[in-house]
């Protein structure tokens, strides 16, 4: 998309053309949305984007009738291996209302109970393997356990397929190839002109090829079963015919679906529940309520059987994973752009297809929160509390018609496996952990490795 940015207005201009985008962009924006404050024009050497982080223009940004979703550069660059998958869709794209509608029925609240049997299996097998851990007294690797549990989870749950990750001794390759493709569309980002980038692009592509290959996988095995049909992510790919035509998915509209899923579908929650881990091992207090809420339902049943009713009974677990994505919100970005010619905040001209992107870490940092943003406290998500905040202080799903098609399923498979290892366990910052934040387009708690013990009666 070209973009001719008006400039009559007085928003700050960050000029990082010198240094170019870090290895960490999203807490380079972060600092500069510091020094420069909550709206600010952040020029590199070959694009420049509007990053919002204020509340009011972020809830005029929210505006359907004025502003769309826009595909800004990074995910252009993640169109290279998802293309028109929901994820990546230009909103013009008749695949993606055909995908939305096929799809959401999967999504509706009817099918979170239908996945609820395979997300408790699959947490079990994280169970089982932190129960192997604490009985060798060795450290627990926490985002690649969460990424094993969450990529078995939407496999199993989306495609009825099982990557085994939890039989692996290091995570199943998928994840690998897609942190590389990932970090490939981030890093694409601030290539100095005139280097050489073909060794880096050939091996993306090789990646790109093998995610595809997996796709071909997930597909050969559903159709060995033979019954291509069904209610799951791939039965109503393969199967359901839009209203609109009575056409299924193209073949390549699928496979761009299934790479689309199996990565929206496991790294953002992954990285969701590292943070909520490191923050409950930091925060005794908090990992006592989580305690408590779960024995409340649990008591002391070394294997207990939570049932999908529980976890909407688990209020306080779910507070303490809003503030874990208030503060980093896994997916830390989403554009906006202007249907039509508009001004922003009565300031700001743009003109029709300019974007604008949401910085949500900073947005979930403003002055609304009171004083101390910074502060992880899960009573901000009190229910009065947050609801007096109004709707759009609070953004990790994004927003809007494209907003996260996978929120409920998401908070459903976290909120259960977070009560049931608060549950079980006692979490131990055996390193002394200091949070550092790795991004490949997503956030993680990089190196957070903790000790889990059995939980006494003491406990
Ligand atoms: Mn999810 C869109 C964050 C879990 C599938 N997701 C989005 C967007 C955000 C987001 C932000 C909007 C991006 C944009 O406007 O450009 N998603 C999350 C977070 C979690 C998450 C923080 C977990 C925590 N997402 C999931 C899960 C699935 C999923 C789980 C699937 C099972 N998300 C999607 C899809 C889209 C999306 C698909 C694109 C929807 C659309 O545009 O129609």
């Amino acid at each position: 998309m070209t973009q001719t940015p008006l400039h009559h207005d007085d928003v700050p201009v960050a000029d990082v053309s010198g240094t170019g985008l870090t290895a960490t962009p999203t807490q380079q924006a972060m600092e500069l949305a510091r020094r420069h404050g909550p709206v600010f024009r952040r020029r590199t050497r070959e694009f420049q984007s509007l990053l919002v982080s204020d509340v009011d223009l972020v809830a005029e940004l929210s505006d359907e009738q004025r502003f769309a979703k826009a595909v800004g550069p990074a995910l252009e660059n993640v169109r290279e291996f998802a293309a028109d998958g929901l994820f990546t869709a230009y909103n013009d794209e008749f695949n993606w209302a055909k995908a939305h509608d096929i799809l959401m029925p999967a999504f509706a609240l009817g099918s979170m109970r239908t996945y609820h049997p395979v997300m408790l299996r699959v947490a079990r097998r994280l169970l089982d393997s932190w129960d192997r851990a604490a009985a060798a007294s060795a450290p627990v690797d926490v985002p690649d356990d969460m990424t094993r549990m969450t990529l078995d989870t939407i496999g199993l749950a989306g495609f009825g397929f099982d990557f085994g990750s939890f039989g692996r001794a290091e995570p199943h390759p998928f994840v690998g190839a897609m942190v590389r493709c990932l970090d490939w569309s981030m890093t694409r980002l601030s290539r100095v002109p005139g280097t050489d980038h073909s060794e880096r692009d050939e091996a993306f592509r090789a990646d790109a090829r093998y995610l595809a290959s997996v796709v071909d996988e997930v597909i050969n095995t559903r159709a060995a079963e033979g019954d291509t049909s069904g209610e799951d992510l791939l039965g109503l790919m393969l199967g359901a015919r839009h209203p609109a035509d009575g056409t299924t998915l193209d073949a390549a509209n699928i496979r761009n679906q299934i790479i689309t899923f199996l990565i929206a579908g496991h790294e953002t929650t992954s990285g969701t529940l590292s943070f909520a881990l490191h923050y409950l091992a930091k925060n005794p207090t908090v990992l006592r309520l989580v305690q408590r809420e779960a024995d409340e339902l649990w008591g002391d049943s070394p294997d207990p059987e939570p049932s999908f009713e529980d976890i909407g009974r688990l209020t306080y677990t779910r507070q303490v994973l809003n503030e874990t994505l208030r503060l980093w919100p896994s997916a830390p970005a989403f554009g906006r752009q202007a249907r039509h010619d508009t001004v922003l905040g009565g300031r700001i001209p743009m003109r029709a297809g300019e974007a604008a992107a949401v910085l949500i870490p900073m947005l979930h940092r403003s002055p609304v929160r009171g004083d101390n943003p910074e502060l992880f406290d899960p009573a901000r998500f009190a229910p009065e509390a947050e609801a007096a905040r109004g709707p759009h202080a609070f953004k990790p799903f994004g927003t809007g018609e494209r907003a996260c098609i996978g929120r409920q399923f998401a908070l459903d498979e976290a909120t259960m496996v977070l009560a049931m290892l608060a549950h079980r366990y006692r979490l131990v910052d055996h390193a002394g952990y200091r949070l550092k934040v790795k991004e490949t387009l997503t956030l993680k708690p990089e190196g957070l490795t903790l000790a889990v013990r059995a939980r006494t009666a003491a406990d």
